[in-house]
């Protein structure tokens, strides 16, 4: 089952109480004041976990509680501060308070980390609350409550390149020959239900992520098929790959495929459509495509490139792979996963001493 959007309730720790007491010792019968300050609670934080591609596990877990602040003790001893909790979401989960809608967190790459529910603070002891007139206070602090709260995680997958077309099409199939992924692939509409992604390799090894979504049709937007919801996996993508049946095997005319996919992507979000793509007519090894070809060079709208292939027979996908790049960078788009291989210098591993500051 594939999950992008459920409800949790997370809850970060309290803060532990700051302690009242007095020091008594042999021949000491009137110490001062010496109730330690307790910790503060711990912090609900969210970080990426990079592979996974679905919320799944949350419909089955779906409450997290960080550690109480440990309450203060006499002889000034401080409390320990509550453990974190860490929730691990698939890169591009976005983290919303269910009660306000306000966006809380995007966790839209693979090193993010956001602390999302901060931990109570701790309560102050009675030795902080000493002064010149009162040497024996008998005040101290609870620690902050902290209320829990329900949050919606939504899964906006990341990835560099969306594949979207018509069912049937040849997007899946385009996916596994061009990347590492094992879609299903078959002789019937809706086989794809739900996103997949493949990474993408070049000979020097950069990467590209390519997302393959479930088809679009006409009326999509109406939530004819399978609705169009699907789309907000695409959304973050640098550019889209148009695929079209260029043989119409279903009996459709590839341009027309091609206007129609732009109408639902652009009902979908405005602006999406004119997001930088090239069209891939494929299933050129059927007789049907020749005419169809020659009628998308004719008519293709402006910016977008077209290259022919057969996903099922060709064997050497090097040239979509290299238009893709080439578009990328033509446009000058980064894209997420560029592998370092510049050196370490000294420069780097330099550091303002101002930075240390900011260590606890
Ligand atoms: N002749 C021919 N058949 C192809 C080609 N590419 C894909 N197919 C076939 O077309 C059918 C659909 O392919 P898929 O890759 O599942 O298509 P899809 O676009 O992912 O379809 P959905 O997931 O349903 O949206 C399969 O039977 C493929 O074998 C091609 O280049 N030539
Ligand atoms: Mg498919």
């Amino acid at each position: 089952m594939f999950v992008d959007k459920v409800q949790i309730s997370i809850k970060a720790g309290d803060g532990g109480n700051g302690c009242c007491s007095f020091r008594r010792e042999a021949f000491l019968p009137k110490g001062g004041p010496d109730g330690g300050d307790g910790g503060n609670g711990g912090n609900v934080v969210f970080v990426a976990a990079p592979g996974e591609q679905s919320l799944l596990d949350f419909v089955y877990n779906g409450h997290f509680e960080a550690e109480k602040g440990i309450n203060g003790k006499s002889k000034d001893m401080i409390g320990r501060r509550g453990k974190d909790v860490v929730i691990k979401v698939p890169p591009g989960t976005v983290i919303r308070s269910v009660e306000t809608g306000e966006v809380l967190a995007d966790i839209d790459s693979i090193d993010k980390e956001v602390i999302v529910a901060k931990g109570g603070k701790g309560g102050r002891g009675n030795s902080r609350f000493a002064t010149s007139t009162n040497r024996a206070p008998r005040e101290h602090e609870m620690g902050e409550k902290v209320e829990s709260m329900r949050v919606e995680l939504e899964l906006k997958m990341i990835a560099d390149i969306g594949l979207v077309g018509f069912p049937n099409a040849g997007k899946s199939t385009i996916l596994s020959d061009i990347s590492n992924a094992n879609p299903k692939i078959a002789p019937y509409p809706f086989t794809t239900l739900h996103p997949v992604i493949g990474v993408m390799q070049y000979e020097d090894f950069s990467t590209l992520l390519v997302a393959d979504v479930p088809g679009l049709i006409d009326g999509a937007h109406r939530n004819v098929g399978l609705g169009h919801t699907f789309l907000r996996h695409i959304e973050r993508t640098k550019m889209l790959v148009y695929v079209l049946d260029a043989a119409g095997v279903d009996g459709r005319d590839p341009l027309e495929d091609l206007k129609t996919l732009k109408n639902e992507l652009e009902l979908y979000m405005k602006g999406l459509s004119a997001r930088a793509g090239i069209v891939v007519a494929n299933k050129n090894d059927l007789p049907e495509s020749k005419e169809n070809i020659k009628n998308l060079k004719k008519h293709l709208p402006r910016g977008l490139k077209l290259i022919s292939i057969s996903a099922a027979t060709d064997g050497s996908f090097d040239e979509l792979k290299t238009l893709i790049r080439t578009e990328l960078e033509k446009r000058n788009i980064k894209h997420y996963f560029t592998p370092k291989n510049d050196p370490i210098t000294n420069e780097d591993l330099e550091y303002d001493i101002d930075d240390l500051d900011d260590i606890d």
